[in-house]
């Protein structure tokens, strides 16, 4: 007989079925012994006659297959349970767990809970972060995929940072210098400028932050898109605005169950999203909160008034802030202006997701973008050298995964929205 999942005995009911799972919990009583299964679909309570054996010193966590009849029986999981007729055990425990993993809610510092991965991963509520990651990341990939876009996959293994320069993990290369990559900027460009136009990729990037803040992480999976025949940054925006819904649509009908079960609201975008200038932001800031800007860029405390403020005047949870100085952005941003540029940040929930904008497509102003940020523009020939040989207009942005989770779910510490964090102390497990 076939394996049945725990979501779907309810259509088995009074037929018999095997399921397989984990023990959640087991209640002793005189004559029976009831047994909470647990598998990726649900829970179930399983009614075992005393007299099996194998009950006897049953621990929690153990993997059991078990077969019976499903019956009608109201209990605080369903409206029905299985009359248990046999049971085998598949995998056993072997110690007392180091952490509790059965209680409604997972009370245990955030180091305990990573040194505990798997088991605190088994917690139903720490269980539903990546089943929530899993929906973003289909629903990125299904909206770029029907607007024309290709996955690509670029190496992570670099000879030059992407970003400028800071941050960089190294590497011994059979002798030769090497970089972890930081981002897959130039070769999502390159793969527009080999004729793709519009290229996505998933994947891991590598940052050495010397920080140890709560948003940020050393490794870090970045949603990153590029499109060409752009007219400018606003396209960018467009693009992200629609699929950001069509993500939020996605957690609806996919996601509720997490979501409540986190008690957590979905969050909605009903207007188009508000874009104000970097300058504007500023004299937000200071009119509003008395805060001063400085060094061209906003600090965590600058997005989070920013974002308290997109609630209040625009009822908005997103806000876009564009046209940052040229001296803040990477070297291939399209300049804006004497001093600007053509870029923009996403801030969600008071902390930037998302950083994109248009890049400069001429040979010679790449070059000269180069030189103005210090940089030697031969030592990045295999990028630049492109952009001989005709490149449209192109620009395009990344969203940081775990961040975007972590702003999602209302989570405090990125670290819990990374299956296995790596950051400057923990490389285990
Ligand atoms: P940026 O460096 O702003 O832009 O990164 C884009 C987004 O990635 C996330 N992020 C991180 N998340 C966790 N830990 C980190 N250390 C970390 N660093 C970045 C953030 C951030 O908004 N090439 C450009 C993007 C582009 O223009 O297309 C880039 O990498 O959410």
């Amino acid at each position: 007989m076939k394996r049945t999942l725990i979501r779907s005995l309810e259509e088995n009911l009074n037929k018999n079925v095997i399921i397989k799972g984990w023990v959640h919990r087991v209640r002793r009583l005189k004559g029976i012994t009831f047994i909470i299964l647990r598998d990726r679909s649900g829970m179930v309570q399983c009614v075992v006659d005393n007299k099996d054996p194998i009950i006897h010193g049953l621990k929690c966590e153990s993997v059991l297959e078990v077969s019976g009849t499903v019956k009608e029986g109201k209990n605080s999981l369903n409206n029905f349970e299985l009359a248990v007729e046999s049971l085998k055990v598949l995998s056993k425990v072997e110690e007392d767990l180091p952490i509790e993993i059965n209680s409604e809610e997972l009370n245990i510092s955030l180091d305990t809970m990573l040194n505990n991965r798997i088991l605190s991963l088994r917690h139903e509520k720490k269980n539903a972060i990546f089943r929530i990651q899993h929906i973003i990341v289909e629903g990125f990939r299904e909206f770029l995929s029907r607007e024309g876009f290709i996955e690509i996959f670029t190496p992570k293994i670099v000879a030059e940072g992407a970003e400028g320069g800071t941050a960089l993990f190294k590497l011994d290369y059979f002798r030769k210098d090497a970089y972890l990559a930081q981002s897959p900027q130039f070769y999502k460009q390159m793969m527009v400028a080999a004729g793709y136009e519009r290229v996505f990729e998933i994947g891991n990037f590598f940052r050495a932050e010397e920080h140890d803040t709560a948003r940020h992480l050393n490794q870090f999976t970045s949603m990153d898109l590029e499109l060409a025949f752009i007219e400018d940054e606003q396209d960018i925006m467009d693009i992200e605005e629609e699929m950001l819904k069509h993500i939020i649509n996605k957690l609806e009908l996919e996601g509720t169950r997490c979501f409540k079960m986190l008690n957590v609201d979905i969050p909605k975008i009903l207007a188009p999203i508000p874009r104000i200038e970097f300058e504007y932001a500023a004299r937000v800031l200071k009119e509003n909160y008395n805060k001063i800007v400085t060094d061209n860029d906003l600090d965590p405390e600058g997005e989070r008034l920013l974002s308290e403020y997109a609630k209040e005047k625009y009822n908005s949870e997103f806000i876009f802030v564009t046209n940052y100085s040229r001296k803040k952005r990477p070297m291939y941003t399209m300049p804006k202006g004497i001093n600007g540029t053509r870029s923009f940040d996403l801030i969600f929930k008071g902390t930037e997701i998302t950083s994109g904008g248009q890049r400069i497509h001429d040979y010679d102003m790449l070059v000269e973008s180069f030189e103005i940020k210090g940089l030697n523009h031969e030592n990045f020939s295999s990028y630049v050298n492109v952009f001989k040989y005709g490149v449209p207009p192109h620009g395009g942005l990344a969203i940081g995964l775990e961040r975007l989770l972590a702003l999602l779910l209302g989570i405090n510490n990125i670290r819990e929205t990374s299956a296995f964090p790596r950051d400057r102390s923990r490389l285990t497990p």
